[in-house]
């Protein structure tokens, strides 16, 4: 009811005070005595407002009758019935209304009103047509992204065979799949609530309504969203993608996407034309996947994160440490050199698998921001866990409990902080994560599906992740038909109601786009979200294996294709946002860049591992530069504090609390064992959480069973 309210009171002003139009006049807009109707059909020849029944609030039972009506001609009484019929095949209203049928006259009325409606065959069309309209824009929501442009290589990985048909545009017989044919192209429709693609329209000609369907639904981006069981999030889902004009860039935004295009693609380039014959498994073919990371960055930012923790295997690792995370490249590419020689253990191979912490100054918000990636093993996804581990700790230690910035100072303290401009520690410190996977491992290992079931338990929550996929539509060697059973790589992430964006990875400006969208859908729900980048691998898994072996018509196609970079630089030419001379200057700066760095790392001799955490640890090195010796102090107590330990152990925390007799004697057991001097394993345990807590560290017991303590009474 309330929603019929809320739908009846935004379409007030084309109600009853409003008289017809002739049917040339009246089109596109719906008028008269609130029916939604569509104006071609409808020819009244009298005012609306001569009905004094279709007047002032009366038009608003009216109109309720109506709506109830249009979703079931049964819930009203068969004389609204009957009337809405004739009203709706053209009937004037004060024609159109018919007295309710007398007792034992029923049947003859009945038959009347329904002679009257046959002899108006267009209304049940009416209908048909209106239903099928909504049927044809919620098929577009559901499964637009079945018919997207999301491959590059235009190869088809995923066979969607059925998509045409549930779209509603493929032909049965002389109609489409709804009903509709080409001659309704150009009726007009009312659209319902559950679409923006109007703007500010409220009806649309069913060419144009399907044209903009194809726009939010059909092009360089496919959205996953229809399976999420809350109304709310899928409203703001629709309105992001649907809204008319919503892939709209300034020029600046432009050219800072084609700086980041250049760098993550010359940077590739560049270890590619020194070290040809080393692995590095190069990000080719998925340039796209810098400007992701720093537009998810950037938006993150803006909505107060000031620390994001990140985990990835090894595809592109290189580039996101050098161009995300501003590892200087001197570090990089003195690891690319066979004579370094390792300062301390564990040195050796570390350019895949160790991590970085950097703080710095966000250039596009001119906030601090703290990065940080993880280092992680070859097991690909096995990282996952421990980065929402780093996260959860973090937030904790931050108080960032709602995964938002929350300012609890007083007034005169917010006041005072906005003077002088401390107010930045005054507020929550906001920290975030974001995972990267590969299609395959992203799939295939459990531990995913396992790090997205902690993604919403109150005591495991990091209050969202973005998780971006580089899915090149291969495993080392496997293709996707024999790696998974799902239609997408993603298809895990919809365990939790996260939305899935999928994106053709050679459309930077979409990619940005859904990058936006992705940040922002963090700071507003604080659930996860997923941007899947349909890519490809120029090479083979590392740049010593031959591809063409296993994948040859795929790798065919990639041969033949066209970089990312160059493609969007023509772009940008084409459009006059960008000088090749400024294109190519800013080539040459970053080349330049490159080899400063690379001169300067032949100096570098020894291979420090300080350079490579994810966490600063002050205190942990000395002034040189080397771990302080590892002494530890003395954990021992005084007798009486177990003694007292002990004893709070055993009682019952809370006053006049009845506990389980079982409990009860357990709580005994354990007096008398203090009393007698002795401790079982549990009660060892309980006093050496007991002394952590006495001196205020925190402890966290995380489990299935700590609640019962199964493992611990
Ligand atoms: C847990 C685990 N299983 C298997 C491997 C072996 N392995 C290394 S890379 C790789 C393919 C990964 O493919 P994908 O996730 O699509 O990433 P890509 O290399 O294509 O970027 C496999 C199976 C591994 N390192 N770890």
């Amino acid at each position: 009811m309330q929603r019929l309210r809320t739908t009846v009171a935004r379409l007030r002003p084309i109600t009853a005070t409003q008289t017809v139009k002739s049917q040339s006049q009246a089109r596109p807009m719906a008028v008269g005595g609130a029916l939604r109707t569509f104006e071609p059909l409808r020819s009244y020849t009298t005012s609306v407002s001569a009905e004094p029944f279709l007047n002032g609030t009366s038009s608003n039972y009216v109109e309720e009758m109506y709506y109830a009506w249009l979703e079931n001609p049964r819930s009203v009484h068969k004389s609204w019935d009957i009337f809405f019929r004739n009203a709706n095949a053209g009937v004037s209203p004060g024609s159109a209304y018919q007295s309710p049928p007398p007792l034992g006259g029923a049947a003859l009325e009945l038959a009347n009103a329904q002679a009257m409606v046959e002899a108006q065959p267009n209304m049940e069309k009416l209908v048909e047509d209106h239903l099928a309209v909504q049927s044809l824009v919620r098929a577009y929501q559901v499964r637009g992204h079945h018919i997207a442009k999301l491959d590059p290589l235009d190869i088809g990985v995923i066979d969607f065979d059925e998509s045409p048909v549930m779209l509603g545009l493929k032909k049965v017989g002389e109609k489409w799949f709804y009903g509709l044919d080409e001659s309704d192209l150009d009726k007009v429709f009312r659209l319902p609530t559950t679409t923006f693609i109007g703007g500010s329209e409220s009806v649309l000609p069913l060419r144009e309504i399907i044209s903009r369907l194809e726009m939010a639904y059909c092009q360089s981006i496919g959205v996953e969203f229809m399976f999420i069981n809350d109304l709310e999030q899928c409203q703001w889902i629709r309105q992001k993608f649907e809204r008319p004009g919503v892939m709209q860039f300034t020029l600046e935004e432009k050219r800072t996407l084609l700086t980041r295009m250049v760098r993550s693609t010359k940077f590739e380039e560049f270890l590619q034309r020194k070290w040809s014959s080393e692995k590095r498994f190069g990000l080719e073919g998925c340039e796209s996947l810098i400007p992701a990371l720093k537009t998810i960055i950037d938006k993150s930012s803006m909505n107060g994160v000031e620390s994001i923790i990140m985990g990835m295997p090894h595809r592109g690792r290189l580039n996101v440490l050098a161009n995300v995370i501003h590892k200087e490249l001197d570090q990089i590419f003195c690891q690319f050199d066979s004579n370094l020689e390792a300062a301390d253990e564990g040195s050796g191979d570390v350019k895949y698998h160790l991590g970085m912490w950097h703080r710095r100054i966000n250039r596009v918000t001119d906030r601090n921001i703290t990065l940080s990636l993880m280092a992680n093993p070859s097991h690909l996804e096995a990282v996952d866990p421990v980065v929402q581990g780093k996260t959860k700790a973090e937030q904790f230690y931050c108080g960032d409990t709602e995964g938002k910035r929350v300012c609890t100072h007083t007034n005169a303290h917010r006041f005072f902080s906005l003077c002088v401009c401390i107010y930045i520690s005054v507020c929550v410190f906001q920290v975030m994560s974001i995972l990267l996977h590969g299609d395959a491992a992203f799939a295939g290992q459990g531990v995913v599906y396992e790090t997205f079931h902690l993604s919403d338990l109150p005591s495991y929550t990091t209050h969202g992740t973005v998780h971006v996929v580089v899915n090149n539509q291969v495993g080392f060697t496997t293709d996707p038909r024999v790696a998974r059973s799902s239609s997408y790589p993603t298809d895990v992430a919809k365990v939790v109601n996260a939305p899935i964006f999928h994106v053709n990875a050679d459309d930077p400006e979409a990619v940005m786009y859904v990058c936006n969208v992705a940040a922002e859908w963090r700071a507003t729900f604080h659930k996860d979200v997923v941007v899947d980048l349909v890519c490809y691998r120029r090479n083979g898994h590392n740049e010593m294996d031959e591809p063409l072996f296993t994948q040859p018509l795929m790798y065919k196609q990639i041969k033949k294709q066209k970089g990312v970079l160059q493609k969007y630089s023509e772009k940008l030419l084409a459009e006059g946002a960008v000088s090749r001379q400024d294109y190519e200057e800013e080539i040459a700066k970053y080349d330049k860049i490159c080899e400063e760095a690379h001169a300067r790392s032949k100096d570098e001799k020894i291979l420090h591992i300080k350079h490579w955490l994810d966490s600063p640890w002050p205190g942990f090195f000395n002034v040189d530069g080397q771990p302080k010796s590892m002494t530890s102090r003395s954990t021992g107590l005084p007798e009486e504090e177990l003694v007292h330990i002990g004893y709070i152990a055993s009682s019952v925390p809370v006053e006049d609390f009845t506990i389980h007799r079982g409990l009860s004697r357990i709580l005994k057991g354990r007096a008398t064992m203090v009393g007698q001097r002795v401790c079982d394993w549990a009660l060892g345990e309980y006093m050496a959480f007991g002394s952590l807590l006495k001196e205020g560290t925190h402890i966290r017991l995380s489990g299935q069973d700590v609640e019962r303590g199964t493992f611990r009474i």
